[in-house]
């Protein structure tokens, strides 16, 4: 047994006594989320928090951290002076792992490239009482949710997709490296006390339909940013109707709405994944307090009045869904998808499709998407595209291996690849042709931003069902709609797909020889960490410098970017990702995809010191050589995406002062407070307009700084002329601390050394 029983059953204990309080105190009846919020708060309370305003300290009970983002966290949670971790925590390696020829040998060349990475990691999760799954061991999502999610629990992740565990009906929240390190070192973990979206489903989903269309379709209309700050609470006859991986799979993609995380109730299908997956125990336990683990009834009657926004979907009438291409809220229903091919000149010929990964690879997916390719074989087509499977992991992997998936795959040309992220964040040695040819891939993955998968920025990149995936693989055509378009076979005849069919939850039960867990030593305190002074992935932290007590004076304008700025653009990923554990040579990725508002390029922008055009990287050295600290300019949601914090430790570490965007993504802004650096936003957002290629900008009212109290922003152009205006901040008291430490790591230090 992986999973903490104990941690379980304290919180199951306290659970009753606390949803009452909560409930006296609110004095109404409660929503899902804010009976599991207020059931995990640091300290009791005994006023109600306002909702989007309120900023509020938490104790979760778990955290998770992947590999590309755990160096980092790790690191900083070395020199805070503990011994051990204060809450159940676990290491996942996952995303450090190329695909290129297939799993088997992947993996082994990952195991060797990466080999001085996973030590370390290895090390310090031995030292420092963390759970550590091995290479190979699978996606850190699937592997929480096959072992550690648990109904009404509260959970933190060192990634966006955390919130995957929402389908076992746990709050999971993507957060930063820094915020992990709060709760490993037993501190608060703070958030603003997030709104709520209440989607509420009717009917029942059926044929080619899958749980990927809710999230698509809901994608679709909340658009990127339109769960900002929210938790998003499915409800309805239509959210009991279907499996809890179906559940994982719409809370993973919750992130691409921008939602804080999306949680649904506990119902018989959570019980029968618990069960599935070897925790009975938690299942009974579960049970016990079922009434806690769902909405008040009161809410079904009538969400209006506790959600702050309700949003209505009728499972019988919803359609497949295609999104993309760059955006995953380009949502487009199947049948009228082919169109919208047609008309904005897409690829047509589909060049790879994708199945699997961190959101897709439940064995409910992978079996439906097996029908598709017994389909193809019994009907005598040809998969036109290539084709390739992702396990999420060991576990699933060997278990439909045994139960001859894999073998069906096989039998179409299908590749499986290792259990682990890959494609999905540009660890892809994609063989083609000519990069710069315009070319569409398809995939049952969650993002699609430009260059994600494969680095290249001709390819257009789609997301679906597995299920969808599958059958566009087959046609190799994006404009092939299954439900309503017949197929030419091999003996020129023409068929149609049926409808996709499989099993839920495997019906001889998850098996695996050897899952990929490592225990921690009981006693750590002989193990020894080792890094080396010339190593070239990882680097000691040296602390950030605290601000030097004045209002900010002659900053240089590194860049001023135009349109989606994610953390991708910020610190992309793909080839970037082996220098996630050391900041002084990660730090040469930045902003390298932000596309530059005054010439529409990537990574050119202008040094006002030479007058020269350069990178972005190289420009900021240069003004941090020359003494010159600088701001960088954004537009809307601006650091949408990743957890990743190097997106704020690298301005940081080469010497940005702010970021003054028109509004930002949330875990993006906190991870540049906790780094100690001024994120800030347009008060009117025209004022993105004034500024100039070659203005030096001033920051005033620093001295003052105050929750709730704005900033002054004075703009000195080329010609003399001067612009002025406000900017907003929600940085609270604690925040600005930070900020005057010169970063959270500082004042946790200083109070540990107290
Ligand atoms: C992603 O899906 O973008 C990643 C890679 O998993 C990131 C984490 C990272 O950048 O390491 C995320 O989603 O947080
Ligand atoms: Fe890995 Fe992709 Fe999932 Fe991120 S979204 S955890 S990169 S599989």
């Amino acid at each position: 047994m992986v999973f903490d029983i104990d941690m379980i059953k304290k919180v199951y204990a306290a659970l009753p006594g606390k949803v009452e309080a909560t409930r006296k105190m609110l004095g109404r009846p409660l929503t899902l989320a804010e009976k599991i919020l207020y059931a995990h708060l640091y300290a009791p309370t005994t006023t109600p928090y306002e909702r989007g305003k309120s900023y509020v300290e938490f104790a979760p009970d778990r955290v998770a951290m992947q590999d590309a983002t755990a160096q980092m966290a790790l690191l900083q949670f070395m020199t805070c002076g503990r011994d051990k971790v204060a809450v159940p925590s676990t290491v996942h390696c996952d995303h450090l792992i190329q695909a290129k020829v297939g799993a088997t040998q992947d993996l082994a060349t990952a195991i060797d490239t990466n080999k001085e990475v996973y030590d370390f990691l290895s090390s310090i999760s031995d030292k420092y009482g963390i759970g550590f799954w091995k290479p190979g061991a699978g996606i850190i999502h699937q592997v929480v949710l096959e072992n550690y999610a648990f109904p009404g629990g509260m959970m933190i992740g060192t990634d966006s997709h955390t919130p995957n565990a929402g389908g076992l009906g746990m709050v999971a929240i993507g957060v930063g490296g820094a915020d992990a390190v709060d709760v490993m070192a037993g501190l608060p973990w703070e958030l603003k006390m997030p709104k709520l979206i209440g989607v509420k489903l009717t009917g029942k989903m059926s044929g080619w339909t899958s749980a990927k269309d809710i999230i698509l379709k809901v994608a679709g209309i909340l658009t990127v940013k339109g769960g900002t700050g929210a938790i998003v609470e499915y409800f309805g006859e239509g959210a009991d109707s279907f499996s809890a991986t179906g559940k994982g799979t719409i809370c993973n993609m919750g992130a691409e709405i921008g939602a804080t995380c999306s949680l649904f109730a506990y119902d018989t299908k959570m019980a029968d994944y618990l069960k599935v997956t070897g925790r009975t125990e938690v299942a009974a336990l579960a049970d016990e307090v079922k009434e806690h683990l769902r909405p008040d009834a009161e809410v079904y009657a009538d969400p209006t009045k506790y959600y702050d926004q309700v949003i209505e979907i009728n499972l019988d009438e919803l359609e497949p869904y295609v999104n993309g291409p760059f955006t995953p809220d380009l949502a487009w229903p199947i049948s009228k998808f082919a169109q919208a091919v047609k008309e904005n000149n897409w690829p047509e010929k589909l060049d790879v499709a994708l199945i699997g990964s961190c959101t897709n690879s439940s064995y409910e997916d992978i079996s439906r998407s097996a029908s598709l390719a017994q389909q193809a074989i019994d009907k005598q087509l040809d998969m036109k595209s290539e084709y390739t499977i992702t396990p999420g992991s060991e576990v699933v992997r060997y278990t439909i291996e045994r139960d001859g998936l894999l073998n069906t795959f096989d039998q179409v040309g299908g590749v499986v690849l290792a259990n682990a992220c890959g494609p999905c964040i540009g660890q892809w040695a994609r063989h083609i042709d000519d990069p710069n040819r315009k070319n569409s891939i398809i995939t049952s993955f969650n993002r699609n931003f430009a260059k994600r998968n494969d680095g290249y920025a001709s390819t257009h990149a789609f997301v679906a069902s597995p299920e969808i995936v599958t059958a566009l693989a087959i046609a190799g055509d994006l404009t092939f709609n299954p439900l309503t378009d017949k197929l030419k076979n091999k003996n020129g005849e023409e068929v149609m797909l049926d409808e996709p069919v499989g099993y839920e939850l495997p019906p001889n039960g998850f098996e695996a020889e050897d899952a990929g867990y490592q225990a921690p030593a009981e006693d750590g305190s002989g193990v020894q960490v080792i890094v080396s002074p010339t190593s070239e992935r990882l680097q000691l932290l040296a602390p950030f410098s605290a601000w030097e007590g004045t209002d900010l004076k002659g900053l240089k304008l590194l860049i001023k970017a135009n349109g989606k700025c994610t953390t991708d653009h910020i610190s992309m990923a793909g080839p970037w990702l082996k220098y996630r554990g050391h900041l002084d040579n990660i730090s040469n990725n930045m902003l390298i995809g932000a596309i530059n508002a005054f010439n529409d390029k990537s990574d050119t922008v202008k040094n006002s010191i030479t007058g020269e055009y350069g990178a972005v990287p190289a420009t900021m050295r240069d003004y941090k050589a020359h003494g010159f600290g600088a701001v960088v300019v954004g537009d809307e949601n601006y650091g949408e995406g990743s957890s990743r914090e190097h997106a704020a430790m690298e301005p940081r570490h080469l010497g940005v002062r702010a970021i003054l965007v028109k509004s930002f993504a949330r875990i993006h802004e906190t991870n540049l407070k906790k780094q100690g650096m001024l994120g800030l936003t347009f008060a009117n957002k025209e004022d993105y307009d004034l500024i100039q290629e070659d203005d030096t900008i001033d920051i005033d009212g620093l001295t003052t700084f105050a929750p709730g109290k704005q900033l002054t922003v004075v703009l000195h152009h080329k010609d003399g002329s001067t612009n002025e205006f406000p900017v907003n901040h929600t940085y609270n008291e604690q925040q600005i601390e930070w900020f005057k430490a010169g970063g959270a790591l500082n004042v946790i230090r200083a109070e540990a050394a107290k």
